[in-house]
């Protein structure tokens, strides 16, 4: 309001300066008064840029990722319920995440397709893909799964073992990390495109009750749709990054086998830039076991090297509420949020 006041209060300067233009020549000092001003203007913003970075072109500022607004994006997710695909919250969800990506200034794109899961359902999915500077030919990939699974299998109590479940950490973690990354690219470009690709129908994988042959093929429906159907005709990006589980409390990320496999120096790209940013007891440089996720197929059929950053343990082999009804926000974390999102944030703001 008062901005509002004073710019009306300049414009009445101008014209009653211009009417007195026509009397008189005392309009000459004000001009010269202004070119002053603007002089001295340009040096000051010429300073400040000499005092925060000596070379401009070699120093990268990498903005800080915000775990808050990470955290809330989770919540926003999980707040939908469970997100299983042919449900009106997945529905409701995936017009939500259309949006926040379009409110952050990335192209996006929307793949609807029907799916096949293992036991026949169709599956009415979504692939959803937010771009930056889509026109850049060097491209960085960063993929996680937006739907959670149909069945808490996994579940201590067998009478839970047929209800859905809510996926705070196995889904929303990971887009919730990556929709913080959109909002930063939004209000700062790193030079390389950036591709956001949250796939669905990850998690319709068989019941662990199921009779029928358990393949690798039954799981991550939407990335292997997507691997084959990319967003654009001949798609490529120099590597690619899968977000999965990445929110609990004092999560370990150990070096996934098929990420070795494929992709052994993005692997260590990233572990050394989480180490040397102060997050080495998440990012544990240690072998960990060999998952079918999102990025096998990534891998295997859109032949992008892709890692996958996936909670180990010794235990239970994933995250300790992977697949039971206690995957909620209660297991979320924000400082594990941080850990991955500014680990991120610092390779592809990095990268040249
Ligand atoms: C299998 O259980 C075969 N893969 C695990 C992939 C997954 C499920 N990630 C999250 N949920
Ligand atoms: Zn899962």
């Amino acid at each position: 309001y008062e901005m509002q006041r004073s710019l009306v209060g300049s414009e009445m300067c101008i014209r009653d300066s211009s009417q007195r233009m026509k009397r008189n020549y005392t309009i000459i000092p004000l001009f010269l008064l202004l070119f002053v001003a603007m002089v001295a203007c340009s040096n000051k913003s010429r300073n400040n840029a000499d005092s925060e970075g000596k070379q401009p072109q070699s120093t990268v500022n990498v903005p800080q990722f915000d775990a808050d607004s990470a955290y809330q994006y989770v919540k926003a997710q999980v707040d939908f319920g469970p997100r299983v695909p042919n449900t009106a919250a997945h529905r409701a969800c995936g017009e939500y995440l259309v949006k926040k990506l379009e409110q952050f200034g990335a192209t996006v794109y929307s793949q609807q397709v029907d799916l096949i899961a293992y036991d026949g359902t169709l599956l009415k999915a979504r692939n959803i893909i937010g771009s930056y500077k889509p026109e850049t030919k060097k491209r960085i990939l960063l993929l996680s799964h937006w739907d959670s699974r149909p069945w808490a299998d996994a579940d201590p109590d067998e009478k839970n073992r047929h209800t859905p479940i809510l996926g705070a950490n196995d889904g929303a973690s990971g887009v919730g990390v990556l929709l913080e990354i959109a909002r930063q690219l939004h209000k700062q470009q790193p030079e390389l495109g950036i591709d956001i690709v949250l796939v669905d129908a990850e998690d319709y994988g068989p019941h662990q009750s199921y009779e029928g042959t358990h393949k690798e093929e039954q799981w991550a429906l939407g990335s292997q749709y997507w691997a084959q159907n990319p967003h654009v005709q001949g798609y490529n990006a120099r590597f690619g990054i899968l977000l999965d589980m990445v929110g609990a409390k004092d999560a370990t990320f150990l070096y996934e086998g098929y990420s070795e496999e494929f992709a052994k120096g993005i692997n260590r790209k990233v572990w050394n830039t989480a180490n040397n940013l102060g997050y080495g007891r998440y990012f544990v440089k240690e072998r960990g076991n060999t998952v079918t996720d999102d990025h096998l197929f990534v891998n295997r059929n859109a032949r992008i090297p892709t890692i996958d950053i996936i909670q180990c343990s010794e235990e239970t082999g994933f995250y300790e509420n992977w697949h039971t009804l206690k995957d909620d926000m209660d297991g979320i974390d924000r400082n594990t949020l941080k850990a991955v999102g500014q680990t991120i944030m610092e390779v592809i703001y990095k990268e040249k």
